[in-house]
């Protein structure tokens, strides 16, 4: 096999460059102010001019939406403020058709209280699906079970008590999600069928919500002291899981054309995450979050590049990247409110923002690993500011959610009835930071996104190279990427000054890719510009 055959050989998922849809926000076809699936599917001719190779599509089953859609009443069906599954396919089929595959959610550790399973296993202690959830009785003084707290709201426990039968339900999330109980092998197969309805419908994968939730000690403990008041999700890190993880590997293998499964692993530690790998025989891809919550600074930057790699390389484990998600503040936001914090007075701001948000899509956009952009940082979005009367979410997610703007008509390609408006306000800036005037505009946030883009994806040094860090000036992240004898040379300043990189091997260097675009300059200087990021060929 040569080196290009092997090349070749790689799996589609670690090469791709993928894009999260969260559909309430993404766009809209029926002028109801909450984005649906057709309004997806109208789209989809743009994310594949962007370059996008795969989106993943955040949970647009049947749902009360008390979670916005991550309380699920049942998996296999599309919620009719969506569409119906006719769209859905069409989607999978549109996508493919012009060569993106399909991911969606899947949420294994908790349903909707409206789930037909929980409405059964909550209508008597005898219902046969019982023990589909976890019960447990009162503590002697009539507390909870255990001092588990749950997300969102710290000082409330992760229990419920259902008066009507006398037992605390588990959720570690919200008491309208109670979580499933995956120790009784009925939920198990249930579940299997689930990802089996999706996978026989053509879908190319999924990211599996809070995976790691789905194994618990069956004595469910305390939290020892020191961890105690963190809510629970955080904290689940069982063996049995990695049992679970085996056998859904062996299901979705199981399917032609490459299936594969990216699990959120939300523990704070990478190589936590790395061990959901299994040895290639878990997760295809794990979510590793320590660098999503990484200041924006090159020297905390290279430890996590340093950590992942790692953590990973060992283990043959592909790694991912991921800056902003529906969960978070956008990385332009945190990085900017970070800088605040540390006094950076407007005018700067003002000057730096975008320019960060730049270099952190370069950086995005050339690691080692399959990189997941969040709808909206490629035009460079901020945060909503979300009035007090508009906030909705129970987590407080509600900036990084706000509906996108498409063009610059006073509605941005959002329309709603009179009397009625979106389910959020829009995403800043919209008559300026939207979408067709980026388009129109080469010098904009959106073509740096699709320079790079197409740029990784004709260097398979960049797709598929190895990546070494290189000594730099402070401020300056560097490191190489290598395949076959190419090598791609790639600095960043994290600084708002110029830095001279006293690199005399690089003075003359072709430059593939200049953050502040459109056109680079063809020869590099030696010295970077303050918050710009280059990629560079001697
Ligand atoms: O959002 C968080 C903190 O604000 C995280 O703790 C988050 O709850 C965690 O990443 C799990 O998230 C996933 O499952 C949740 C859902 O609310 C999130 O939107 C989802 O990404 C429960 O299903």
């Amino acid at each position: 096999m040569t080196p290009s055959d092997a090349a070749a050989a790689a799996p589609w998922w670690q090469e791709a460059v993928f894009y999260q849809v969260y559909p309430r926000s993404f766009a809209d076809s029926d002028a109801d102010g909450v984005g649906d699936l057709a309004g997806i599917r109208a789209r989809l001719a743009d994310l594949a001019w962007l370059g996008i190779d795969a989106l993943w599509i955040s949970p647009f089953f049947r749902s009360p939406m008390a979670d916005f859609g991550y309380d699920v009443s049942d998996f296999c069906d599309v919620d009719p403020l969506f569409g119906d599954l006719a769209e859905f396919d069409g989607l999978v089929a549109d996508a493919h058709t012009l060569g993106m595959r399909v991911v969606i959610d899947w949420v294994p550790n908790h349903t909707s209280e409206q789930h037909p399973w929980f409405l059964d296993a909550s209508s008597s202690r005898d219902s046969p699906r019982r023990d589909w959830y976890v019960w447990r009785d009162p503590a002697p003084d009539g507390s909870p079970p255990n001092n588990w707290v749950a997300a969102f709201d710290l000082t409330a426990p992760a229990w419920t008590f259902h008066e009507p039968t006398g037992q605390w339900y588990l959720h570690l999330f919200e008491s309208a999600q109670p979580d499933l109980n995956w120790d009784e092998p009925a939920v198990e197969a249930a579940m299997h069928d689930t990802l089996r309805f999706w996978l026989d419908r053509g879908v190319d994968g999924f990211r599996a919500d809070v995976i790691h939730g789905i194994g618990k000690d069956p004595a469910l403990p305390d939290d020892p002291p020191d961890v105690a008041g963190i809510p629970h999700c955080a904290l689940n890190d069982e063996p049995v899981t990695h049992e679970r993880l085996r056998s859904i590997r062996t299901l979705i293998d199981g399917y032609p054309g490459g299936r594969m499964m990216v699990g959120e692993v939300f523990l704070m530690s990478t190589e936590a995450v790395a061990t959901y790998y299994g040895h290639d025989d878990e997760l295809h891809l794990a979510f590793n979050f320590p660098p999503l919550f990484a200041p924006w600074l090159a020297e905390r930057w290279r430890a996590c590049i340093e950590e992942t790699l790692a953590a990973l390389g060992p283990r043959g484990a592909w790694p991912t990247w991921v800056l902003s998600n529906h969960d978070n503040p956008r990385h332009r936001t945190r990085y900017d409110r970070a800088a605040a914090r540390a006094g950076e007075d407007d005018a700067t701001a003002a000057r730096r923002s975008e320019a960060r948000a730049r270099v952190a899509a370069v950086l995005l956009l050339t690691l080692r690993g399959t990189p997941f952009v969040y709808q909206g940082d490629e035009l460079g979005l901020t945060d909503a500011d979300i009035p007090a009367d508009r906030v909705v979410d129970p987590g407080g997610r509600d900036g990084c959610r706000a509906p996108i703007a498409w063009d610059g008509t006073p509605d941005h390609g959002w329309p709603t009835a009179a009397g009625t408006t979106t389910w959020l306000p829009l995403a800043p800036e919209a008559d300026t930071r939207n979408r067709a005037a980026e388009v129109a505009d080469t010098g904009s946030v959106l073509h740096l996104y699709r320079r790079a883009i197409v740029l990784r994806r004709a260097t398979p040094a960049l797709s598929r190279g190895s990546l070494e860090l290189v000594e730099s000036p402070a401020g300056v992240l560097a490191y190489r990427r290598e395949l076959d004898g190419d090598i791609v040379e790639v600095r960043l300043n994290f600084g708002g000054t110029g830095v001279d990189l006293g690199d005399p091997g690089l003075v003359d260097a072709d430059v593939l890719l200049a953050s502040d675009g459109p056109e680079p300059p063809r020869r590099f200087t030696g010295v970077l510009g303050p918050d710009q990021a280059v990629v560079l060929r001697r």
